[in-house]
């Protein structure tokens, strides 16, 4: 296993869920910690309990979907946090879960604005220091929705399937680089997620998760971890993780009460 000791690592959505997971996860291997989204207060919360631990944090609010503030906070990081070594472009959401014909324009806007134009912008403005220091490695979160479309998640698959594609060119536009690309690619893991998608509507997101074991935010960090340790020449390309309970994203073994 590689040390990731001192080394620093950019988090976007770390105010939450997964993101939040990766952060303690890097935290207790000793990284140093940048976490962004846009809810502060959280982040601060966050950091509070991270520095609390012996971690060097600094916190960012940033809307990943705000280019001239991506562009501007990442380009003014002070020393030493703007030599990154780690991203982890985990900022993402789904918004409703309508047939595309009925979709809303607004929910497929913010579905495309966050998860690939937001990462776009974030990983514009961080892997080129990355290639000319020399070192690098950029973990974007993708999902079984990238790999397989279930009905009403049109949009949202669609985002997620341009992730894929996005890590997939990154890799060949690197080659020749140290920096890797690897994409973690979730199934079912019990988050915000669901409520974020149904817009505050507990019930409606408590029902995606009754009667079933789904993935935990931490269970989807000790990858990423794994990840970020493998050896310099290793690179873990693309890796699908999914509940025992979950083959598709609709074949789901739920338990009888
Ligand atoms: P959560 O809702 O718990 O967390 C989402 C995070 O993304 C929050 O920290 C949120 O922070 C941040 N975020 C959303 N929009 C923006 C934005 N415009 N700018 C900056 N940050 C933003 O969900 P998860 O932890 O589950 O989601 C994390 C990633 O995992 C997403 O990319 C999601 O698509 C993916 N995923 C989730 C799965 C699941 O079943 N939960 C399965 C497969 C993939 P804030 O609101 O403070 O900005
Ligand atoms: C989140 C998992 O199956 O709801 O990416 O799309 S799913």
């Amino acid at each position: 296993m590689a040390s990731i000791e001192n080394q620093i690592a950019l988090i976007t959505g770390a105010s939450s869920g997964i993101g939040a997971a990766c952060a303690k996860a890097f935290a207790e291997a000793g990284a140093k910690l940048i976490l962004a989204a846009r809810r502060l207060e959280r982040l601060e919360q966050l950091a509070a309990e991270l520095r609390g631990m012996g971690s060097q944090v600094l916190v960012l609010e940033m809307d990943v979907c705000d280019r001239p503030t991506v562009k501007s906070t990442l380009q003014s990081l002070p020393d030493p946090w703007n030599q990154i070594d780690i991203l982890v472009n985990n900022a993402g959401l789904s918004r409703g879960l309508d047939p595309l014909q009925d979709g809303s324009i607004q929910d497929w806007e913010e579905m495309i604005d966050t998860n690939i134009k937001g990462l776009l912008y974030v990983t514009r403005f961080v892997v080129p220091a990355m290639v000319s220091r020399r070192r690098g490695h950029v973990v974007n979160i993708g999902s079984v929705a990238g790999h397989q479309v279930y009905p009403k998640g049109n949009v949202y698959c669609a985002t997620k399937a341009a992730v894929r594609s996005l890590s997939e060119g990154l890799k060949i536009d690197l080659l020749g680089t140290p920096v890797r690309v690897s994409s973690v690619d979730p199934g079912m893991v019990e988050t915000e997620f669901s409520e974020v998608r149904f817009r505050g509507d507990a019930e409606r997101a408590g029902k995606v998760y009754q009667n079933v074991q789904p993935l935990t935010a931490a269970d989807i960090a000790d990858v990423v971890l794994f990840c970020v340790t493998r050896p310099a020449h290793v690179n873990l390309s693309e890796i699908l993780v999914m509940p025992v309970d979950q083959a598709t994203p609709t074949i789901v073994h739920r338990r009888e009460t």
